[in-house]
């Protein structure tokens, strides 16, 4: 497998389906890389040991995390499988935080505001950048603006996952704007 391939492969796994190469995750999201790599290879793809250990360096996005002792390895963020839920602390966001969709989804984030589908929190950056990126994996790219300090002053929980990304449960339609003039 390429980098990417391997990359995206424990992602699959280690967020969404660690049962389809027979994997155990703890709640936190700690998968024994050796397991992985056994289940990998089983289910024939060709995963090596350190291509699970380059995959955790690799990239800007910082997706894994590895165990203090170099044997476990977790995805940081994204989750959508039952077996993990992670204890992330609470964090004070920043004011404002941006999250980057495409623009078919607009009419339906407008009324129902932002949901985390699949995942267990919505997805938000504090950069408007990044937002940009994470919304052209969809198609055409549009970033709105989330009033996470109005959100926390009325208790909304918000976290911060280790690469950066903040999560949250839900954000309703009211703590959101930059929508144009077109929805
Ligand atoms: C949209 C990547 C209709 C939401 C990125 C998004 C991120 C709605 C899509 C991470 C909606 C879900 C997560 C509503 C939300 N109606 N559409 N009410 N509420 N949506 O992939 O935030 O490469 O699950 O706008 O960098 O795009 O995987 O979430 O477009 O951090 O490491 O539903 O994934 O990181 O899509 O991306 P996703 P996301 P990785």
């Amino acid at each position: 497998m390429t980098p990417e391939d391997a990359s995206r492969f424990i992602a699959y796994v280690l967020r969404h389906a660690p049962e389809s190469i027979g994997l155990a995750l703890d709640a936190e999201g700690w998968a024994e890389i050796d397991a992985l790599v056994i289940g990998a290879v089983a289910s024939g793809r060709a995963l090596t040991h350190a291509q699970v250990v380059q995959a955790v360096d690799a990239g800007a996005k910082k997706r894994y995390a590895l165990s203090a002792d170099g044997r476990c390895i977790r995805a940081l963020q994204g989750h959508s499988t039952p077996q993990v839920r992670r204890s992330f602390e609470p964090a004070e966001p920043p004011a404002v935080l941006f999250h980057g969709t495409a623009t078919r989804f607009l009419a339906s984030i407008r009324a129902e505001g932002l949901r985390p589908g699949t995942r267990q929190h919505v997805h938000l950056s504090a950069d408007e950048a990044t937002a940009v990126q994470v919304g052209q994996r969809h198609g055409k790219a549009h970033v709105l603006r989330v009033d996470a300090g109005g959100m926390q002053a009325l208790g909304h929980a918000f976290h911060r996952a280790e690469n950066g990304v903040w999560l949250t449960e839900a954000v309703p339609p009211r703590f959101l704007s930059g929508w144009p003039s077109s929805v």
